[in-house]
């Protein structure tokens, strides 16, 4: 009963390693094998399926079947850093449930709105700085959005400020970070014993960065601990709060786990984001025009507030089309739930065996394309069709760059918010145009996207700030 699942011809002992190590391989493979295929990494790794079509989407969208699997791929090896804090929790881990319900409150929509004037500030330092900058000068338009996004979840999380506009170069959180998430990355497609005892010299380094990063955090927290704020934010919740289930407080050391795991996924896939968002604005001066009407006319040329922000229904859609067509965290992973008597499950039209063990890895970018659900102009970034009416009526799992259920982003109401804040604030100041009017998009892949060596002009409109 069932169908075998595709798989490409690979070599004795490394199966499908070499191809798996190019970038682009599952777009590659999937073009020709089609939406459901598997790889293997060699003797002894289980093998990685990847899916690539909504219909195959929905089926491991289902949790009573499929839970989040981080130990495999890239994600295994994050969790060397940031354990059981909620990113990289395996499924049911008892501080996952701990951190989940004691952040909730604090990241849900009245706490954002609270933390309108903060995120706004950040914004207009980067605002300032580029309107200051000399007429037609190139602006690194990707590293001035990860220096928006660190300072904004820095300050209004952990109410500590990184003033990363006031410095040349990138903070070392960061270098570390991105350091740390190539070699995770690197070190998920390579054999373990290359790791290991080839590459120690890397290896050090490895630690050096997890080490540089946990003093980061450890630093926040004794600040927090010496001198209480009560300002209700992440940290003081993570100190002071306890789980209104169990009444327990979180350990010291899941603490530390979860401020690094915000200070990674709270600004890296923003930063993405704002770059892609940029880049289709750049592109698409006909979509400009109309964001921008919608601009003037909410927020005019005086100051942006925040009820301002639920009322821009056409700038909404433009960053949920950027997060179609670039979902900055490209893809997701999931297994058979442990507790499932079943074995294995059939999934999908073709009923597609699923065995226990098996990850499956949903590839956003590729899903996010898929022809059934966004017609013959699936490629074609329109945000019309993200407004809400339209929005609203999508089939059930077809736009998931948040990712799916419990395990899903705890930031979403966060990272939509300060996009809003960043894209009105932007598209109100300047007239952009790309650097190098030939670019052409590549987009840059670690743990999350970004698109490569993307500079842009700015021209400050009609004196406005
Ligand atoms: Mn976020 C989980 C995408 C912004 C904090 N985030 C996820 C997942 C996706 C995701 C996808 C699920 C991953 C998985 O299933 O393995 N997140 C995004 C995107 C943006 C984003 C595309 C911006 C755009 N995320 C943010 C921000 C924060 C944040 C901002 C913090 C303020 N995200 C998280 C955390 C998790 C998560 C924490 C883990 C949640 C959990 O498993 O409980």
């Amino acid at each position: 009963r069932g169908t075998e699942i595709p798989k490409p011809p690979g070599w004795p002992i490394i199966g499908n390693a070499l191809e798996v190590s190019n970038q682009g391989y599952v777009k590659r493979l999937a073009a020709q094998y089609g939406s459901i295929f598997k790889v293997s990494l060699g003797t002894g790794t289980p093998d990685r399926i990847i899916i690539s079509s909504v219909e195959l989407l929905n089926e491991i969208c289902d949790e009573k079947r499929f839970a989040k699997n981080p130990t495999a791929g890239g994600l295994a090896q994050v969790r060397n850093l940031t354990g059981d804090g909620l990113f990289t929790a395996l499924d049911g881990e008892e501080n996952w449930g701990l951190a989940h319900r004691t952040l909730m409150p604090v990241l849900g929509p009245v706490a954002i709105g609270d933390m309108f004037d903060d995120m706004h500030e950040i914004a207009s330092q980067m605002v300032l700085k580029w309107a200051r900058q000399e007429e037609g000068a190139k602006i690194t338009a990707t590293e001035d959005f990860t220096r928006l996004t660190l300072d904004t979840l820095a300050l209004c999380t952990m109410d500590t400020r990184f003033n990363s506009f006031y410095s040349e170069t990138s903070h070392a959180f960061v270098t570390a970070m991105n350091s740390f998430l190539l070699e995770s990355g690197n070190r998920a497609v390579r054999p373990s014993l290359v790791t290991d005892y080839i590459y120690t010299k890397r290896t050090q380094q490895y630690a050096k960065d997890m080490e540089l990063m946990q003093d980061i955090a450890k630093r926040v927290i004794a600040r927090r601990r010496a001198a209480p704020i009560r300002k209700r934010d992440l940290v003081d919740a993570m100190i002071h709060e306890c789980d209104p289930k169990t009444g327990k407080h979180l350990p010291e050391d899941n603490i530390i786990k979860n401020m690094i795991t915000f200070l990674i996924a709270g600004h890296e896939t923003t930063s993405g984001l704002l770059s892609f968002l940029l880049y289709c604005l750049v592109t698409h001066p006909d979509i400009v025009k109309k964001a921008r009407e919608e601009v003037s006319a909410v927020v005019g040329k005086g100051p942006l507030s925040s009820s301002m922000t639920s009322k821009l229904p056409y700038v909404t859609a433009v960053i949920r089309e950027t997060l179609r067509l670039y979902p900055t965290a490209p893809a997701f992973t999931v297994q058979l739930r442990n507790d499932l008597a079943e074995n294995p499950v059939l999934i999908g039209k073709e009923q597609y065996k699923i065995r226990k063990g098996e990850s499956l890895i949903a590839s956003l970018s590729l899903i996010h394309r898929d022809r059934a659900v966004y017609g013959d102009d699936a490629e074609t970034f329109r945000p019309e069709r993200m407004l809400d009416e339209h929005f609203n009526k999508l089939p059930r799992n077809s736009w998931k760059p948040f990712g799916n259920g419990a395990r899903g982003c705890i930031g979403r109401a966060f990272a939509m918010q300060e996009s809003t804040i960043v894209a009105a604030l932007l598209l109100q100041n300047f007239d952009f145009e790309l650097f190098d009017p030939n670019y052409t998009l590549e987009v840059k892949k670690t743990l999350t996207v970004k698109p490569k060596d993307f500079n842009v002009r700015a021209r400050l409109r009609d004196g406005l700030t």
